[in-house]
């Protein structure tokens, strides 16, 4: 084995959750009801029919979940806000109790030395904005300003790193055009009209927020994938082109340079006339940003299915409108229980693609990780070999990356706790940390004490 590969100084060693995949107390402390709530309790759109209403409990259990993750070596912890906790009808005052439950939340971490890294949007929707019309609905980018605001300034005194949304794709293409995840929408024009408003509420909040505190950190979080084609036809290249489009520059490129790409404004003018895209708000979303945030897990490798197909109202769901002939193709390589293929590679693709196209800008890794089907052992451990492996090597691709000279900051793994992986219930497990729903014991897994030992050493083993 050769030297360690050290990570720079001040590196942040994160874990990451979201609020309705971990926090339970549904109904408590006058939380409104979510986009999640309404459609978790629908029959027939979570495996099992299973929900958030208790979840990992996190809600009453954070003092133990801090010191679980104080005795991880954990420097930084990204973690969401319920926005029907702090405003259950969608606008208006803060409500006390949940403002409380995120005060002492972020009180614990201080104490434990622990960096607060927040997301003030992680997909719980209040049920009564989607009731107004929800994202397609122009009036909710506003609406998510003042939520926004709200928040920061009755936190920013502890709170110095905001993230305004997570993967802003998966809200508009998963919620509103394949209905798989709440609010379980099938209608191409308004998933379109979804992502504009979520950029614009992005951009709206960002403005306000460094208005009022230029000092702190803004930024925002992506999934962004490498995008090849299957073949070398000029078929599967264009569809690589387009898939690029609406999974990546769809938000990079208004976010760092101000305007959408023109290829994806063509492509998708055959589903909507454009008209919610105003003068003035390419430019509103253009804030200047201090981190971006990036969600990697696997790359995806295209094939047009059916010839250059436009979806028609009445056609199988697709999230990708205007481009519903793409086949995702198999390399037969190894995947994770997701079946998503392990793919460490792309991450430095993705990173060096951020800095060489979009640069400078400062990155972190908010999300990567691996679903296993984890139990704990007899002899009461539980030994994720494979996520061990899968981590390892990400991180490897990360500390080269760095040594490329990508503005690399920190890496969140996802996530400290099996939690409630939306449409697929509690089938699947990503935490360095077991969870025992029935009894909500918390096991370390064999890739928390990895992740201990990185953390503290600031390095990971060389290949
Ligand atoms: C990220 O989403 C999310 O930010 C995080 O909340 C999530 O837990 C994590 O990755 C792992 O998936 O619900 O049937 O569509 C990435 C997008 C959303 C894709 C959930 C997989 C599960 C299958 N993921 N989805 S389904």
């Amino acid at each position: 084995m050769g030297e360690s590969m050290r990570f720079p100084d001040g590196f942040a060693w994160g874990v990451a959750t979201a609020s309705y995949q971990i926090e339970g107390g549904a109904f408590e402390g006058g939380r409104g009801e979510s986009i999640w709530d309404r459609f978790s309790h629908t029959e027939g759109n979570v495996f099992e029919g299973q929900n958030g209403d208790v979840a990992c409990d996190h809600f009453h259990r954070y003092p133990e979940d801090v010191a679980l993750m104080a005795d991880l070596g954990v420097t930084h912890y990204r973690f969401s806000m319920a926005w029907p906790r702090l405003q259950p009808d969608g606008s208006g005052q803060l409500n006390p109790a949940g403002l409380d439950f995120y005060s002492r939340l972020v009180d614990e971490l201080l104490t434990n030395g622990i960096t607060p890294w927040v997301t003030l949007y992680h997909w719980d929707l209040p049920q009564v904005l989607e009731e107004q019309g929800g994202w397609p609905e122009r009036d909710i980018a506003y609406r998510f300003a003042d939520y926004a605001t709200k928040v920061h300034s009755a936190l920013s005194d502890r709170i110095r790193h905001w993230t305004t949304l997570n993967e802003p794709w998966c809200s508009a293409f998963l919620g509103y055009a394949e209905g798989r995840h709440a609010p379980g929408r099938q209608d191409h024009p308004a998933a379109l009209r979804a992502a504009h408003h979520l950029m614009l509420g992005h951009g709206l909040a960002v403005a306000e927020m460094r208005r009022s505190d230029p000092d702190a950190d803004y930024g925002i979080t992506l999934n962004l994938f490498p995008v090849d084609p299957a073949t070398d036809s000029a078929a599967d290249e264009d569809l690589a082109r387009r898939i690029d489009g609406l999974m990546n520059r769809q938000w990079l490129d208004p976010l760092l340079r101000g305007r959408y790409p023109d290829d994806l404004l063509d492509d998708v003018r055959p589903v909507t006339d454009l008209a919610h895209i105003q003068d003035g708000d390419e430019k509103t979303i253009n804030q200047p940003l201090d981190f971006l945030g990036v969600n990697y897990y696997f790359r995806h490798v295209l094939s047009v299915g059916e010839q250059q197909r436009v979806w028609q109202p009445g056609d199988e769901p697709s999230p990708w409108p205007g481009s519903s002939d793409m086949i995702s193709v198999s390399r037969g390589w190894p995947t994770t229980e997701m079946g998503w293929e392990i793919d460490p590679a792309g991450l430095g693709e993705v990173l060096r693609r951020l800095q060489r196209d979009y640069g400078p800008i400062p990155l972190y890794v908010t999300e990567n990780g691996m679903a296993c089907p984890d139990e704990v052992d007899e002899d009461g451990g539980v030994h994720d070999a494979d996520r061990v492996d899968y981590l390892q090597r990400h991180f490897r691709t990360a500390h080269r990356a760095i040594a490329d000279g990508v503005d690399l900051r920190g890496y969140f793994v996802w996530s400290l706790l099996d939690n409630f992986e939306w449409a697929l219930g509690y089938s699947k497990r990503f935490g360095l940390v077991h969870c025992d729903y029935e009894t909500q014991r918390r096991t370390v897994k064999d890739s928390g004490h990895w992740f201990r030992a990185a953390a503290a050493a600031n390095a990971v083993e060389p290949d």
